[in-house]
């Protein structure tokens, strides 16, 4: 079925007046937007193969935004997150920057608290705790 009569895909006759049986509008997009508005923002470096922090700590669900400044000339770094430290489970992969750098990463915390795992895919040994709260 398509027309005018569907605009609304499969919302029933009087969806307008009902949105806890419809996603098109009213209170679920409200809700949306008020999540989407949280935004933090991290600071992190790289320097002489370590990073600036053990811990990167995040609200669940927030919009993220690293700002990664590798200053180890010629040499290339990047964070990544993981469900843990067996990096076999990705939950954001930056890009890899050769320093001296600056990178700004954008993506979505999880959605469930709990302790995480950043590292630097390039260099292993530089990892730390991504803590979601
Ligand atoms: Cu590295």
């Amino acid at each position: 079925m398509r027309g005018p009569g569907n605009l609304y895909g499969s919302c029933p006759t009087g969806w307008a007046h009902d949105t806890s049986r419809c996603s098109h509008g009213g209170a679920g997009v409200t809700a949306e937007a008020a999540r989407a508005a949280e935004k933090m923002a991290v600071a992190v470096m790289a320097e002489g193969f370590s990073f600036s922090t053990e811990t990167i700590t995040v609200r669940a669900g927030a919009e993220v935004t690293i700002e990664f400044d590798n200053r180890d000339d010629g040499t290339p770094h990047n964070v990544a997150v993981y469900t843990d430290a067996s990096a076999s489970e990705a939950i954001f992969i930056g890009e890899v920057v050769t320093g001296p750098a600056e990178i700004t990463y954008t993506f979505t915390a999880p959605e469930t608290p709990g302790n995480y795992f950043f590292r630097c895919d390039v260099h292993p040994s530089m990892h730390g705790a991504f803590v979601v709260t």
